[in-house]
């Protein structure tokens, strides 16, 4: 707490004197400015325009130290509003930096800019930022890069160098385009055309060759590779051929080291991997495939970049390619999840409510809404739709933390269910009268300092499917997970107390639940959704408000000066 209340001196004094304080101070404050606009970007032979951060995709990245502070300004010269979000930083008691659109803020107009500040606790290892606006975090985000506090060390030895591979999706056509005109006719919304690695799609997608990310490595070394899944639409396995992978991190924590032959990783997630070049000098393909369990349209391609050990050799016309699962292999994906525990040691422990005191059920669904003479796109002539406890979020035109703060009346409802309405098999077979959710802006009201478990139960209405659930704010212990409906006395028995780890986003399985816990120790307001965009659009999202708790320390701090308008 010393260190947050440093944290609004420093900022009360101003900039000029931050230089003579930080002597005394336990962190850092590192300043960015990103300008947004739109820049061509040529790949798959099309030419387009984009809108990035700095005429660069992924854009820039930010490095930080643990516990350290980034004022980032973020200048809108593109031509519709936009939002940043820093996905998985805390952000604590202030929610009013944290970006997603008509949530915390209103977008940031053309022409205009806002000085977000980011605020770092106890997060350690790799994150990232990403636009939070309709669609546009397809083109807009990058990595946050959270070194060890200075005099302390990774939990691993050393690495040689340290990599950051970011996956990302690349469409022929205009993003916002695609997701306005799906809205607007209820249909789903086109695939991409191809998932790339670092900005290049790579091999075997055409026009990549000569393009491809390379990623040079001296034998016998180990690297750190900051592995970020920042993919639209689609889960992923990724590889790296004739090499095994240690993961050390997710979600900016520390694991028990694993070591695998491939990892699923789904969008939102960050994964620390240590690589050492111990293979005969030559080219490998490092790999990435769709991991995509349910029966609606994805993108069927692969992305590659290309490992080059560094030395005197021929390389090879065709090098190794990794071997990955299945794309709907659903096993595969949660053998590899289910090895994650928490690095849980002296230096880093957990520290995993047991008492719980609010316990909230979720049913995560996709659904349908009804629509007059079947004229709409998606099945059946209705509205493509999605849900949590039966309630499809409609976003405001006014953010929720603005209402809240001001008291403002008819922005949204302080009503979401603490259980789903309806209890029924929720993972058996499913009869229509369960296809058709209410839509309402409706968020769960919960005290200061409550301990909080909720289950995710993800649901066989019109299509299940594996939902990689986030919550902005909080990190939270995925104390258990599994197939079928989740039981009030046996699935309790399963849960992991011990070393559960600590992550923001978590892939509830295809017909099968997830359990996480928290302390609700952050006031504000803070989003939760599906990490899969089209079903975010769809409404599959809520928002969690915590009050103030009876102290200033345990209060929202007070909104910054020149926070955008809505209008
Ligand atoms: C982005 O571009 C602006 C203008 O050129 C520059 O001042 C700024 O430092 C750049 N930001 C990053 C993070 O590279
Ligand atoms: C960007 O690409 C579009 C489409 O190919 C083209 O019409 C436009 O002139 C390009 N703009 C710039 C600044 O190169
Ligand atoms: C390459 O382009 C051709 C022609 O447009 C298309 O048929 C083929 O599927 C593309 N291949 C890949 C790997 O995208
Ligand atoms: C990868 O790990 C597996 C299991 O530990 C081991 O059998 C295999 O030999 C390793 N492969 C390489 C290339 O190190
Ligand atoms: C791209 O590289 C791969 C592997 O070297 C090769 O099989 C393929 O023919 C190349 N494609 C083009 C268009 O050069
Ligand atoms: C993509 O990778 C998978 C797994 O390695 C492989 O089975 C599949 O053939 C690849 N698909 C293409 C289009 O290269
Ligand atoms: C659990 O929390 C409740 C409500 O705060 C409290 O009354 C109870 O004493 C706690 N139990 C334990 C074992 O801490
Ligand atoms: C957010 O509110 C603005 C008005 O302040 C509106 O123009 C915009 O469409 C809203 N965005 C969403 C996603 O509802
Ligand atoms: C729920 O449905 C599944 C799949 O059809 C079935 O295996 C299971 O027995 C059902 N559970 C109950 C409680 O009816
Ligand atoms: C489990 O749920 C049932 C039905 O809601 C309830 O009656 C029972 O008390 C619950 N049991 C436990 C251990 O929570
Ligand atoms: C809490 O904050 C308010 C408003 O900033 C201030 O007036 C009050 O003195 C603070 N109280 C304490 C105990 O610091
Ligand atoms: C940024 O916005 C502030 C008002 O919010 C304005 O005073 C300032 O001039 C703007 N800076 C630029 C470079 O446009
Ligand atoms: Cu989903």
């Amino acid at each position: 707490m010393g260190v947050h209340k440093m944290g609004s001196i420093l900022a009360l004094l101003g900039f000029l004197f931050i230089d003579a304080l930080l002597l005394s101070s336990a962190y850092n404050v590192h300043h960015y400015s990103f300008i947004l606009r739109e820049t061509n970007f040529t790949r798959l032979c099309t030419t387009k325009s984009m809108f990035t951060v700095n005429h660069t995709w992924p854009g820039p990245a930010i490095h930080v130290r643990k516990g350290d502070k980034a004022f980032v300004n973020v200048h809108n010269n593109g031509d519709y509003g936009v939002t940043i979000h820093w996905h998985g930083v805390k952000q604590p008691r202030n929610p009013w930096s944290d970006g997603p659109e008509n949530i915390t803020q209103c977008p940031i107009k053309p022409g205009k800019n806002f000085t977000y500040e980011v605020i770092f606790s106890t997060e350690e290892g790799t994150l990232w930022w990403h636009a939070h606006s309709d669609w546009s975090r397809a083109t807009i985000h990058g990595a946050i890069v959270i070194l060890p506090e200075l005099g302390t060390t990774y939990p691993f030895p050393e690495p040689y160098a340290e990599h950051v591979l970011i996956l990302g999706e690349w469409y022929n056509g205009d993003v916002k385009q695609l997701i306005d005109e799906a809205t607007e006719t209820g249909a789903d919304p086109d695939v991409s055309d191809a998932f790339a690695i670092n900005g290049q799609p790579g091999f075997p997608n055409n026009c990549s060759n000569d393009t491809s990310y390379s990623l040079s490595v001296v034998p016998g070394k180990t690297y750190l590779l900051r592995l970020i899944n920042a993919v639209m639409n689609e889960e992923m396995f990724f590889g790296i051929a004739k090499h095994n992978m240690t993961v050390v991190a997710q979600d900016g924590a520390y694991i028990k080291p694993i070591t695998t032959s491939y990892i699923m990783i789904t969008p939102g997630q960050t994964m620390d991997i240590l690589l050492t070049a111990n293979q005969a000098a030559s080219y490998y393909y490092i790999a990435a495939t769709p991991f995509f369990d349910a029966e609606a349209a994805y993108d069927s391609t692969n992305t590659s970049a290309i490992l080059k050990y560094t030395g005197t050799y021929t390389p090879p016309t065709s090098p190794a390619y990794p071997t990955l699962p299945n794309v709907s292999d659903k096993d595969a994906a949660n053998n590899f999840i289910n090895r994650i525990r928490a690095l849980a040691s002296s230096d880093h422990p957990v520290d995993v409510p047991k008492n719980i005191t609010k316990q909230i059920i979720i049913t995560v669904s996709v659904n349908e809404i009804l629509c007059a003479n079947a004229s709409c796109g998606g099945p059946n002539g209705n509205r493509l739709a999605a849900s949590l406890n039966n309630i499809s979020f409609s976003s405001p035109t006014t953010d929720i933390l603005q209402a809240y703060y001001k008291n403002l009346l008819d922005v949204f409802e302080p009503d979401f269910p603490g259980k789903p309405p309806h209890v029924f098999n929720f993972t058996g077979e499913v009869d229509d009268s369960k296809l058709y959710p209410s839509v309402g802006t409706k968020a769960k009201i919960i005290k200061w300092g409550e301990s909080v478990e909720i289950v995710f139960q993800g649901t066989n209405v019109l299509t299940a499917e594996n939902h990689p659930m986030h919550l902005h704010g909080f990190s939270f212990y995925l104390v258990g997970t599994g197939y079928g409906n989740w039981d009030n006395v046996t699935s309790p028995k399963t849960y992991n107390l011990v070393d559960p780890r600590e992550v923001n986003t978590i892939g509830v399985p295809k017909n099968g639940w997830a359990v996480v816990r928290f302390v609700a120790d952050n006031p504000g307001v803070w989003y939760m959704h599906c990490h899969l965009e089209r079903h975010s659009s769809w409404g599959m999202d809520t928002v969690i408000i915590v009050l103030n708790g009876n102290t200033n320390d345990t209060s929202m701090l007070p909104p910054p000066a020149n926070l955008p308008t809505c209008s």
